[in-house]
């Protein structure tokens, strides 16, 4: 006579979330938090850019202005130069660091070298005017843009 409350808790609760993420989202990009670099031949040719890395193909030959002039760098707006600059800037850190230097010129063209030590240091000192050992975009702008 018990009053045999068969209330079997059995609330399994398999919550299978079925949640098929078919979200169509290719386009309208624009507020992705993912940070989706411009692509420099957007900014310059295809061409220049070939060129000027041709031009410095030998070890110790780069010299940032002839490179800056040959890619078509220095006649971009500052905007355009600060979008180059946070293509190199590869961490998103806000800054040039001289590991990221040494890779400057596969930034703007895959295949090419990668620059040397003396290079690295050269270019390092020519832009970096608050001697921090980077290169802000700042220090950058002016670098290409004088
Ligand atoms: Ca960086
Ligand atoms: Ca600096």
């Amino acid at each position: 006579m018990g009053h045999t409350h068969t209330l079997s808790l059995s609330h399994t609760h398999t919550h299978t979330h079925t949640h098929t993420h078919t979200h169509t989202e290719e386009k309208n990009n624009a507020f992705s938090p993912t940070v989706v670099k411009m692509s420099l031949t957007s900014i310059l040719s295809a061409d220049a850019i070939e060129n000027a890395v041709k031009d410095c193909q030998a070890p110790d030959s780069f010299c940032y202005k002839k490179f800056f002039q040959l890619c078509g760098l220095s006649q971009k707006s500052p905007q355009e130069v600060k979008d180059v600059f946070c293509i190199i800037d590869e961490d998103n850190s806000g800054f040039i660091e001289e590991a990221e230097l040494k890779f400057f010129l596969q930034r703007f063209f895959p295949g090419a070298r990668t620059l040397t030590e003396k290079e690295i240091k050269s270019l390092l000192t020519a832009a970096d005017d608050d001697s921090d050992g980077r290169i802000g975009v700042d220090e950058f702008q002016t670098m290409v843009l004088s």
